[in-house]
């Protein structure tokens, strides 16, 4: 089910690490990237709030006591659908929470991203504005003691269980940021609802680019009225839900049950034409005040309401959670049909009075139901029928399998469980936190006695650094999964990784297995690598010690879900100067892009890369890029020998402008071997400004210390918990 772990390749051209971005979007909006002075981050809680704090001195009860009331506290200005806003809430939560991919780890609901361009706009997003303005009283009451990340998914529980739906659980522990992330959402210029093609199209080669998810700009995932828009594609509707929502970390199972799930709730808008709304939030007039699709009021309170441009419920309790959505859904035959917004969806053939939906606003009206020509796929696609019929017929397993489906869409980014903060944690462990045994903290001389050993064992610098940071650099701060804790550098998929070296690799864990004693291995791997970059600053003449902290533990492949690991693989590893295959994406793109997702912040990304080069860190052993003559020894002479003017630089032409050639000016004679990543540290203007300081007199020490601090980081990372 899942999707290989080839980020940046696709059929598109070469493109730019971000796509499309806001400024490219709204390019007269407020510039107020201006005011990061410094570097400051526009987070108004200051660096000493802490959100976990905050959250566990919450209120938790009464809290959902106000969502619960919430529910039904209909409001003039945007009126509850049947009196109850609870389907529009579990819209709400469930877009927040979809754009999750595990391509890269981005999107998802950990840090209330809807609130902000360009999800704000989507097209897919419609009205969802209403959503959050209808939750501001109680976001206001309960201010930094909920997020609006944590806020979103909450919502969506209680509006589950207020309808009488199953819920697994609930983790808090999202906080907020308060500037919209730099994702890569695509490279279009139109939005759907303006003709932005779809992006798997077979007949023309085409696949849905890594490691987007969604299967047209401005979309959740797939387009409702089948791929592009056709309803009569069956086939191509199901596999574009299946793509899609594989790449959501989802199965066929989970996918029908979601949908059904979902679906069992609330209704589509779509009875007045498109063309009489508004622009979308971002970028609308003030006095709009960040409402977008603005609707007549009259209409509004009509319940003629447009926002996906389908209309009607899919079942006759759209309130209440139960069985109606199969029930009807196998009951008739459905025809293709129109909605008022000219929107194609399905409508049952000759329904019964008493499987006909409420109107909206009118609970003694009766309107048909329709299904969406996604929701067709759960019966005209074999694989999604069959789950159905078993649904069908067993209302328990249908409960059962959203429950928990909607609780792994909700806390699939969180990483491990123990970042779940709250009174309703489930206390039953799945696979998909990617659980770790606990370990425990070994003694210092337990450390230092393995460190010395493990240095005498005749393993090399090289070696030594380049596992620690094989299992430690798979971490991504996007979706917090990866890291060193579990030492799963030791199992399937990574043990087997190209980019791992996988036969140097299992020579040197083999070594440290040997001699850790009581560490763990996850443990060992690290201090070993520790122990590696002190030797190799004392071989340089530099007295630094590396800080080790201790207490991780070893996952097996019973706790390991092989295939999920995939998408952590790496495309490109600039600091190991590895390289799959040409991307569409520059490679020194791809090493910014892995920085960013390993937390490191520009310097700390160029010491590090410099660092990594003069211990000869590379991937398969290459000289590309190892600018000395005592690799192995932690100096700056990455920094002083690119940034020499005595070597003028080639491109080797048949390498596809990813290899070069450093020659002395004068003679010649060749000298050094680079590639993009290495040459991008004298090329680009500000990487040229970082790595001059590392170059400069007098900052030698500095240079060892800030990769010490930023080694550090990196051997820590997803360490929750324990560090
Ligand atoms: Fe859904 C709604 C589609 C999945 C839940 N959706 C809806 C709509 C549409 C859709 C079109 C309408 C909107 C308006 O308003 O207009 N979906 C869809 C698709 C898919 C889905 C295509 C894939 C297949 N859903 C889903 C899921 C969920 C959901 C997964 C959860 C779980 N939805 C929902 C709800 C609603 C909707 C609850 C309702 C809302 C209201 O009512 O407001």
């Amino acid at each position: 089910q899942m999707s290989g772990g080839c980020p940046f390749t696709g059929d598109n051209s070469v493109r730019s690490l971000l796509g499309r971005t806001n400024k490219d979007w709204w390019p007269d909006a407020l510039q107020l990237e201006i005011l990061a002075q410094g570097g400051k981050s526009a987070d108004p809680m200051g660096d000493d709030f802490n959100y976990a704090e905050a959250f566990n001195a919450l209120d938790y009860n009464a809290l959902k006591a106000d969502l619960t009331a919430l529910m039904t506290d209909s409001q003039d200005w945007w009126p509850a659908d049947y009196g109850h806003y609870g389907p529009f809430f579990i819209r709400m939560a469930w877009h927040a929470a979809g754009t999750y991919r595990t391509g890269d780890g981005r999107g998802g609901s950990s840090s209330g991203q809807q609130r902000f361009a360009p999800l704000n706009s989507w097209p897919d997003n419609g009205n969802l504005d209403k959503a959050r303005r209808l939750l501001w009283p109680v976001k206001q009451k309960y201010g930094k003691h909920i997020s609006w990340a944590d806020l979103f998914i909450l919502t969506g529980n209680v509006a589950i269980e207020s309808m009488g739906g199953p819920v697994f659980g609930f983790g808090g522990g999202r906080e907020d940021v308060f500037e919209p992330e730099t994702v890569y959402w695509g490279t279009e210029e139109l939005w759907v609802d303006q003709g932005a093609e779809t992006r798997i199209l077979p007949d023309e080669g085409k696949a849905l680019d890594n490691p987007l998810a969604a299967i047209q700009m401005g979309l959740i995932y797939v387009n409702p009225e089948g791929p592009g828009g056709n309803p009569h594609d069956a086939e191509g509707m199901a596999r574009d839900m299946r793509e899609t929502f594989s790449r959501m970390a989802m199965n066929d199972e989970e996918t029908v049950a979601l949908t059904a799930g979902g679906h069992a709730f609330g209704k589509c808008h779509g009875a007045v034409p498109p063309d009489q709304l508004s622009g979308s939030p971002e970028g609308g007039a003030l006095e709009m005040q960040g409402f977008g699709w603005a609707t007549d009021k009259a209409q509004i309170a009509e319940g003629h309401i447009t926002t996906s441009g389908i209309e009607g419920a899919w079942t006759p309790n759209p309130t209440q959670w139960g069985g109606d959505y199969f029930r009807l859904l196998f009951k008739y035959d459905y025809e293709l049909t129109k909605s008022p917004a000219g929107a194609h969806q399905w409508t049952p053939i000759n329904p019964e009075e008493a499987d006909m939906a409420p109107d909206a606003r009118d609970p003694n009206k009766k309107v048909p139901t329709i299904m969406t020509t996604a929701d067709m796929a759960l019966k005209r696609d074999p694989e999604y029928r069959k789950i159905s019929e078993r649904f069908l017929n067993d209302q328990a397993a249908l409960d059962d399998a959203f429950a928990r489906a909607w609780f792994k869409l909700c806390h699939r980014d969180m990483g491990p469980k123990t970042r779940y903060l709250g009174p309703e944690v489930p206390e039953e462990t799945l696979i998909w936190q990617d659980p770790v045994p606990a370990g425990s903290k070994p003694a210092d001389a337990a450390v230092s006695d393995f460190q010395s050993a493990i240095l005498n064992s005749g393993l090399s610098v090289s070696e030594l650094v380049k596992a620690a940071w094989a299992s430690a650099s798979t971490y991504r701060n996007s979706d917090h999964r990866g890291g060193s804790n579990g030492a799963r550098v030791r199992l399937a998929p990574q043990n087997g990784w190209a980019a791992n070296d996988p036969e140097e690799l299992s020579k040197v864990l083999s070594k440290i297995d040997e001699l850790r004693g009581d560490l763990s291995m996850a443990d060992a791997i690290v201090a070993a690598g520790n122990a590696a970059v002190e030797k190799a600053a004392k071989d340089a003449g530099f007295n630094v010690s590396v800080p080790f902290t201790g207490g991780r533990g070893d996952a097996g492949d019973e706790h390991t879900d092989a295939e999920s690991f995939e998408p952590l693989e790496p495309f490109a590893d600039g600091f190991r100067n590895y390289l799959r295959t040409k991307a569409t994406v520059k490679t020194e793109d791809m090493l910014v892009d892995k920085a960013n997702l390993l937390g490191l912040s520009m310097p700390e990304m160029t010491v590090l890369l410099g660092g990594m080069r003069a211990l000869g860190a590379n991937s398969g052993n290459t000289k590309h890029g190892v600018l000395t003559e005592r690799a192995g020894q932690l100096t700056n002479d990455f920094f002083v020998n690119l940034l020499d003017m005595a070597t003028e630089w080639k491109v080797v032409d048949t390498s596809g402008d990813e290899e070069f050639i450093g020659s002395d000016r004068k003679s010649g004679e060749e000298k050094w071997r680079a590639t993009r990543t290495d040459l991008v540290f004298g090329s680009n203007s500000q990487l040229r400004a970082v790595a001059e300081v590392y170059a400069e007199n007098g900052n030698e020490q500095k240079f060892v210390n800030d990769f010490v601090s930023a080694w550090t980081k990196i051997m820590n990372n997803g360490l929750f918990g324990i560090a």
